[in-house]
């Protein structure tokens, strides 16, 4: 019974040195046709502030996955009509959902199912019944190591906004709503102006500060949906959803404006402010990715060719 072992949790945490399981914040899909089970699971995770989601069943299930993204999926094996495992092909043949982190949360134990899930990509299989605690410190563990995984893979060092790669595997990832809710969303690209000068006049060390500032500027102006990633050397794109192409051109305008006023960064008493040129381009429906991106960059071309300084739409 759930609640008598809630309630022996609750006994061995007043004893001697034993702590519950570290979380995490994250957003988790539970996947169960045990309702009960579902409630008691979603309220001990919110408890320990990760924000869940629940389905009763693979369709479900594949609806939320389509909806939004899925820091770890909880996925229950015996379940009508279709059973657990036909969620794994859904995943194993999508590429942005094949290394979602997930865990089998199963009552059956024998070695065959385990295998076999492991085998389909699964991170890790607890059987029912099962201790809570020992559940959030496995996904603890999973979520963590898959943290530091991606930090590593799509983290820019210098800056610590996302790097190339992530940006085409989320701008993938929101190509692939939008051409099932189309909404407005635009690209901006910045280019700092004239930056060889900086490391020229100044050392690469202060070059890396100015790209540093200018990464924390545009960072502060951009809405939690938004994301900004290194696109190269000196160059940034910042994508924006439920934006129109204007209003990402005065988005941006505002970010110059600001730069111009501003020192972007500072070393030893001694100011450097820069300017960049923006090319910003709104997706229409149907057009690929790589040619949305080619048109943002054209953009910022105008945008030098026209004396620098400035946001081209
Ligand atoms: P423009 O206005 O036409 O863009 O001129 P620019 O000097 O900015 O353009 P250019 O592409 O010629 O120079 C980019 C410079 O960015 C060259 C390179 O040394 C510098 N750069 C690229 N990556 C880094 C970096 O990680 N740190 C530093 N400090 N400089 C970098
Ligand atoms: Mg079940
Ligand atoms: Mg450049
Ligand atoms: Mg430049």
């Amino acid at each position: 019974n759930i609640l008598q072992r809630e309630l022996l949790t609750v006994e061995q945490n007043g004893q001697g040195d034993w702590q519950p399981a570290a979380a995490l914040s994250g957003t988790l899909l539970v996947v169960d046709d045990d309702a009960a089970l579902r409630s008691f699971l979603v309220r001990r995770l919110e408890l320990d502030g990760y924000s869940v989601h629940e389905a009763d069943s693979v369709d479900s299930a594949k609806l939320k996955l389509r909806e939004r993204t899925y820091d770890l999926i909880l996925l229950d094996l015996m379940m009508f009509p279709l059973s657990g495992y036909e969620l794994f092909d859904e995943l194993k043949e999508d590429p942005t959902l094949k290394w979602v982190p997930l865990i089998v949360l199963s009552a059956r134990s024998d070695v065959r199912d385990k295998v076999r899930c492991l085998m389909l990509g699964a991170n890790d299989y607890v059987t029912k019944p099962f201790e809570y605690d020992e559940l959030a410190a496995r996904i603890y563990s999973l979520l963590s190591r898959t943290r530091n995984f991606e930090q590593l893979a799509f983290r820019d060092p210098l800056t610590g906004v996302f790097n190339r790669r992530y940006f085409d595997h989320q701008l993938e990832l929101e190509l692939q709503r939008l051409a099932r809710d189309p909404a407005p969303i635009s690209i901006a690209f910045i280019d700092i102006d004239r930056f060889k000068r900086v490391n020229d006049t100044y050392g690469h060390a202060i070059g890396d500060l100015v790209l540093q500032g200018l990464a924390h500027l545009m960072q502060q102006h951009l809405r939690p949906t938004d994301f900004l990633a290194r696109f190269g050397g000196e160059e940034f794109v910042a994508v924006m959803p439920n934006t129109t192409g204007e209003q990402a051109v005065s988005r941006m305008e505002s970010v110059l404006q600001l730069a111009r006023q501003q020192p972007i960064a500072e070393f030893e008493g001694q100011s450097f402010s820069i300017t960049f040129s923006c090319g910003v381009a709104e997706w229409v429906p149907s057009l690929p990715m790589k040619q949305w991106v080619v048109l943002a960059d054209e953009a910022m071309y105008r945008a030098k060719e026209q004396g620098r300084d400035q946001v081209v739409l």
